[in-house]
């Protein structure tokens, strides 16, 4: 079976109280918490997922420019190895297994080194972290962004390469169908190829909406996770859009939004889940 969360930084400026309630109210298992281990208390978040019955699933990392693992100034990626150090501990003090690790952070036009040199920075940060995190039994999950957002990994197979250079057993990869649908020749080629390293899922649709809002196809995609045998969390990663379509009025409340985006990805995925269990099934 598997099991979905949401990644709350979604809902924007909401109050946690009502993304985690929202997110317990359409079924899912699980919370992905935005990566500010400074501003969210442990406590208040812990007994917020338990009042719900809703498991951390994972951290999700927020790569400002500040935090780049691979910036060839020393305090700047001392800076990121300590950020993502404090999100592995925040992993472990609500019982989340996975933190999203980018080596290169969202908005990095220009490289601060020749390629391959901050590649063996990125690497050399994330092995230093690999190894803190596997002492509190928490994986890093390395996540390619597409080339508008950052370079430097861009594709699943830079992922596994790096993940491969760096080699640490709680290491791993990640795929998001998002991004995939941006760079990839083949989502589900590159879920194959992913395989024994894949540990985390993101999904949002072609226009980054909820699954079966745009064109992916979300069908290969799960057969492809299913032949692999992935066992991991999907979180959903959908930004709401400002003016919703999908609703005859155009100019509906946040909220009905994020209800409507809620809903219909975890309902999507489950149905088409679901036929795939028939089948196999049979
Ligand atoms: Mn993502």
């Amino acid at each position: 079976m598997l099991k979905y969360s949401v990644n709350e930084g979604i809902y924007g400026q909401e109050p946690l109280e009502a993304s985690i309630e929202r997110i317990a109210h359409f079924g899912y298992d699980g919370v992905e918490l935005v990566g500010e281990p400074y501003s969210l208390k442990v406590k208040f978040v812990r007994s917020l997922l338990k009042s719900h019955g809703l498991e951390a699933s994972s951290i999700c990392g927020i790569y400002t420019l500040d935090r780049d693992l691979s910036n060839i100034d020393p305090s700047v990626r001392e800076n990121a190895i300590r950020y993502v150090k404090d999100c592995v501990v925040f992993a472990s003090e609500l019982g989340a297994k996975i933190v999203i690790v980018v080596p290169s952070p969202v908005g990095k036009k220009s490289p601060t080194a020749p390629f391959n040199e901050e590649w063996r920075l990125a690497c050399e940060s994330i092995h230093n972290i690999g190894q803190f995190a596997a002492g509190l039994g928490v994986q890093l999950a390395i996540e390619a962004l597409n080339r508008y957002e950052t370079y430097l990994i861009n594709k699943i197979s830079q992922s596994l390469k790096l993940r491969n250079e760096v080699d640490l057993e709680n290491v791993g990869v990640m795929v998001d169908s998002f991004h995939m649908n941006i760079e990839e020749m083949s989502i589900a080629e590159e879920i194959k190829r992913a395989a024994s390293q894949l540990i985390h899922v993101h999904i949002a649709d072609s226009n980054r909406e909820a699954a079966g809002f745009g064109h992916i196809d979300f069908r290969s995609l799960l057969q492809a996770l299913i032949n692999i045998k992935y066992k991991g969390y999907i979180t959903m990663e959908f930004v709401p859009p400002k003016i919703e379509s999908h609703i005859e009025d155009f100019l509906t409340a946040e909220n009905e939004i994020f209800n409507l985006h809620t809903g219909q990805s975890i309902n999507y995925i489950k149905k088409l889940y679901q036929e795939f269990g028939k089948i196999i099934k049979k």
